[in-house]
């Protein structure tokens, strides 16, 4: 499980006080940061982020969130003596209140002692005041790219700079919620292939209100390489007795995640020849799993994260051009025949080009990694969708228990269900 069980042990665990919060934002100037940005009346509030501006400026910066966990989380016990982690956050032309506010939280939510530093990786953004002036707050530091490099390659700079053996990756616009750090360390701790991410709450674009989500959801994605939450199997969720328990997961959504920085350099970092955002998070996800780690959902862990319709920023290439580039060296290193499937539900994606693969291609092989067959038999799964309804072929056979009934139904997907599961054979 997450956490042990520890009665003896209570460790008060520092964090900083309100008092001392006081002096830092006087000295680090927190209106003047925020008002030389500021949304102003008569502009559209979406047309910088594609998210509420005026909102989000509303909002203090420190505002109280409800504690979403399940309640038997609060029971929970961690090692005192984790060891800390340096928090990389990268970000192009991120709203300084966002971004303010997801390095407030962690400084406010965090014991002090497990932040060994909060990295900044400023991806060549407008203003390089929007990370330099956040460097007047503890822990914090900022690299800025002298060119823009995209979500992947600032992640690997960042990473490449950490001095703490745990690395932990946060979006530009979160929100961390109660005690979200130690159950991820934990786990890591207990297992360091173990790549461990909270459930990611629902910040509303338009209003910043702070959802709950359900914590019954697991990754998952379509041929296209397209990432879709999936719910539980009732198989499944009947399994779990115990709700603060770590659901493995195929795939993780990308942004959040804690992982050993030794597995995460053995495995090879990310593909750096990817470019600005997409396609990374099925490329590390497939890597963990072929070649001997885990992904998990630690249940215990809550962070909050602003989800839009659409990207406030400008892809140089174009959006779909990078997105087939960066899903196309995915399916090409990683999917074996099954890229063929791709390839068919993106056709587009047959003539584009997607640079050399071929250090990719050694690296899966020195790691000695297992085939993507193996991953969808073991991790995944292959289900058949109806594209009208969206339900799917269901064998039924768990439900009467009649291996023979042979009786093919359509019903509402539970992607994980067995009997929902299908293989495609090569012949
Ligand atoms: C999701 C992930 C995101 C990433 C992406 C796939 C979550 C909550 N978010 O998209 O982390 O895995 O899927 O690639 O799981 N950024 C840069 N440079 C760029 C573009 C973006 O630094 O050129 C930053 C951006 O400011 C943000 C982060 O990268 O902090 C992710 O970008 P996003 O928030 O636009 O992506 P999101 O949440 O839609
Ligand atoms: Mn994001």
């Amino acid at each position: 499980s997450a956490a042990v069980e520890v009665n003896a042990v209570c460790v008060t665990v520092a964090s900083i006080s309100d008092a001392e919060w006081d002096d830092l934002l006087e000295e680090f100037e927190e209106k003047s940061y925020l008002n030389a940005h500021r949304w102003k009346p008569g502009q559209d509030p979406y047309s910088l982020y594609a998210f509420n501006q005026r909102e989000s400026e509303r909002i203090p910066s420190n505002r109280a969130l409800r504690d979403t966990r399940h309640y038997r989380c609060t029971t929970l016990h961690y090692d005192p003596y984790l060891s800390s982690t340096t928090i990389v956050i990268t970000f192009h032309n991120e709203a300084r209140s966002t971004l303010l506010r997801t390095v407030r939280s962690v400084l406010n939510r965090t014991p002090v002692h497990l932040i060994y530093e909060i990295i900044l990786v400023d991806d060549f953004s407008e203003d390089p005041n929007d990370c330099l002036l956040l460097t007047k707050l503890p822990k914090v530091k900022c690299l800025r790219n002298k060119h823009r490099e995209g979500l992947i390659r600032s992640r690997v700079r960042g990473a490449e700079a950490a001095g703490a053996g745990i690395l932990t990756f946060l979006d530009s616009h979160c929100e961390v919620n109660k005690d979200w750090l130690p159950p991820l360390l934990q786990r890591v701790k207990e297992d360091p292939t173990c790549v461990a991410s909270p459930v990611i709450d629902i910040i509303n674009m338009d209003t910043f209100a702070y959802v709950a989500a359900s914590s019954d959801l697991r990754g998952g994605f379509d041929w296209s390489l397209h990432f879709k939450w999936e719910q539980l199997s009732a198989e499944k969720r009947a399994k779990r007795a115990d709700p603060t328990e770590p659901i493995k997961t195929p795939i993780i959504a990308g942004g959040l995640f804690v992982i050993d920085r030794s597995w995460f350099n053995r495995l090879g970092k990310y593909d750096t020849a990817m470019d600005i955002w997409g396609g990374e998070n099925f490329e590390i996800s497939f890597r963990v799993w072929m070649c001997g780690g885990s992904l998990e959902i630690i249940p215990c862990s809550r962070v909050g994260h602003v989800f839009r319709k659409k990207h406030p920023y400008i892809f140089p290439e174009g959006n779909a051009n990078t997105y087939i580039k960066n899903t196309r060296r995915t399916a090409e290193v990683w999917m074996d025949e099954f890229k063929l499937f791709y390839y068919s539900a993106r056709p587009a994606a047959r003539g584009k080009s997607y640079g050399d693969i071929h250090g990719r291609q050694e690296l899966r092989k020195s790691l000695k990694c297992k085939s993507f067959k193996w991953y969808l038999d073991n991790k995944s799964g292959t289900h058949l969708e109806h594209l009208a309804s969206r339900f799917c072929v269901d064998s039924e056979m768990a439900l009467d228990g009649i291996e023979s009934s042979k009786m093919l139904v359509i019903s509402p997907c539970e992607l994980s269900a067995h009997t929902q599961r299908w293989e495609m054979p090569f012949s």
